[in-house]
């Protein structure tokens, strides 16, 4: 039996929810509450780090999104999820890493804009949207003519960028400009795994009212 450890808004636990609904797999979603519920003991025992996703497969912990999803490809691989040629496989794997180390923590400043909070510091929206261009510049690129990134068939890139960029998407930039990009990303939204993990408003203003509280903590 497998379980998934995730919150609703977190990309990171949605990427690897899509991935096992895309695989037709069985597994059970439990909530973490981060509210304190990701310090509970019970938790810390399957991720001593208190972070979200986490998986367990038959009594095996697995935490990390990433490695989630090298684990369930290499245990479940139908459908396969990863090209096995060099240069799709490489760029498979350069989408996501950026998505994780770029494009992500460029999100950060957008926060209070994709839960319409105030305190938005005007200098780093303006840095973050400096790298958000850059990163969908380099994913129209990589998208070439493909539907998916490095495949004619969804791949854990997809499920990585794809997780992210609606967000950004949430926080007020565009992606006009980025036709390539734009059409993937309303190609995956067509999708039953995308469609099943989305976030409902209820999760996002649960999400706010936690940052808030936490801001409040922080003063
Ligand atoms: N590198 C980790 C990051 C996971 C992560 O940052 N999770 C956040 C939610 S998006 C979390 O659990 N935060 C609560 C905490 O760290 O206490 C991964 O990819 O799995």
């Amino acid at each position: 039996m497998i379980t998934l450890y995730h919150t609703p808004v977190s990309p990171n636990s949605r990427r690897v929810w899509i991935t096992l609904l895309e695989k037709g797999l069985e597994f059970e979603l439990v909530e973490v509450k981060l509210n304190g519920g990701q310090f509970k003991p019970e938790f810390l025992a399957i991720n001593p780090f208190h972070h979200i996703p986490a998986l367990v497969d038959d009594g095996f912990n697995v935490v990390e999104s990433l490695a989630i999803l090298d684990y369930l490809e290499a245990k479940y691989p139908t459908p396969n999820m990863l090209p096995k040629e060099v240069e799709e496989l490489t760029i498979v794997r350069m989408v996501q890493m950026v998505s994780v180390n770029e494009l992500l923590p460029a999100i950060n400043p957008l926060i209070s804009r994709i839960l319409d909070m105030p305190g938005e510091d005007t200098e780093k929206v303006a840095k973050a949207e400096a790298k958000i261009s850059t990163v969908l510049t380099f994913f129209e690129k990589l998208l070439g003519d493909r539907p998916y990134f490095g495949s004619d068939n969804i791949t854990l890139a997809d499920v990585v960028a794809g997780t992210i960029i609606p967000l950004i998407s949430r926080g007020g930039i565009s992606l006009d400009e980025y036709p390539k990009v734009s059409a993937w990303c309303k190609n995956l939204m067509t999708r039953s795994s995308w469609q099943n993990s989305a976030a409902t408003e209820a999760a996002f203003a649960e999400f706010r009212s936690n940052m808030l509280a936490r801001m409040q903590q922080k003063k």
